[in-house]
């Protein structure tokens, strides 16, 4: 198994790392069952065409109210130890979501495509070795070339884009790599890497769930510590919480932030 201080090297040559199979099967049998429950509950609330004319179809949102396989998450915190590592002990949620390729989608189908996360940050961080947050993808299925395992472009992390020629199929051919992991493994990459979700060839939706941390600073995309019910977060313990975002005040206003410094 790659320790932290592997993880911690890998992600900062290539941009990510891979732990295999780091969930065990329960666990993984109760994430892909809560996905597919969620699924099926956001498609009949809001429709299947208005999720898709949002870019919002397969991706199941708040995950972490809604589930207690999705808590457990919350509880156990997998890939913790190397989030606190590269970002400090006060790095929270930006956002907890599952992350579902459909037959048919992925890399090539709206709204799928290349990029990369935090993208606002990149224009003006010029330091390299800057990672502003870590996004791990924890698998619940098996993924590979067939079924939409996510492709990377190593060492495209906090790259200007114009020195990533997404564009040019004779340089994706030679710089992009497909994962292949066995379900209850998880990929943990700097937001700023150049990634997307492969082109899913099979009948079956494959699915992933996101979990986007980021430093204590950042706005997160959601606020969980007002998203998740309260009687949830008061079952976590002080990790959980502060993950939640329950300890975090990012700066709302330029006072705030000057009496931050
Ligand atoms: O689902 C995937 O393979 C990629 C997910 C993704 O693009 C993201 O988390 O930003």
């Amino acid at each position: 198994m790659t320790g932290v201080e592997e993880a911690i090297e890998a992600i900062a040559a290539q941009g990510y790392v891979i732990l295999p199979e780091i969930l065990d099967r329960q666990f993984v049998t109760d994430l892909a069952a809560a996905c597919d429950r969620l699924q099926t509950e956001d498609a009949q609330r809001y429709g299947e065409e208005y999720l898709y004319r949002i870019g919002q179809q397969g991706f199941i949102i708040n995950v972490g109210d809604r589930d207690p396989a999705f808590e457990r998450l919350l509880r156990e915190r997998p890939a913790l130890p190397i989030v606190d590592a590269i970002l400090g002990d006060d790095a929270f949620l930006y956002l907890f979501q599952g992350v579902v390729v459909p037959p048919g989608g992925g890399m090539g189908a709206y709204p799928w495509k290349w990029h990369c996360d935090l993208y606002h940050v990149t224009e003006d961080v010029r330091d390299r070795a800057f990672v502003p947050g870590l996004n791990c993808l924890f698998y619940i299925d098996d993924v590979h070339g067939e079924n939409g395992a996510t492709w990377v472009m190593p060492g495209t992390h906090g790259l200007p884009n114009q020195e990533v020629p997404i564009g040019d199929a004779a340089y994706l051919s030679q710089a992009a790599h497909q994962v292949e992991a066995p379900a209850g493994s998880v990929i943990i990459f700097n937001p700023l890497l150049w990634h997307c979700a492969g082109h899913n060839r099979t009948e079956q939706p494959r699915r992933a769930i996101k979990m986007l941390f980021v430093r204590s600073w950042m706005m997160p995309q959601m606020d969980y510590a007002r998203s998740i019910r309260s009687e949830i977060l008061g079952r976590l313990d002080a990790s959980g919480r502060r993950i939640a975002g329950c300890d975090t005040a990012v700066p709302r206003t330029f006072q705030e932030l000057v009496a931050q410094r």
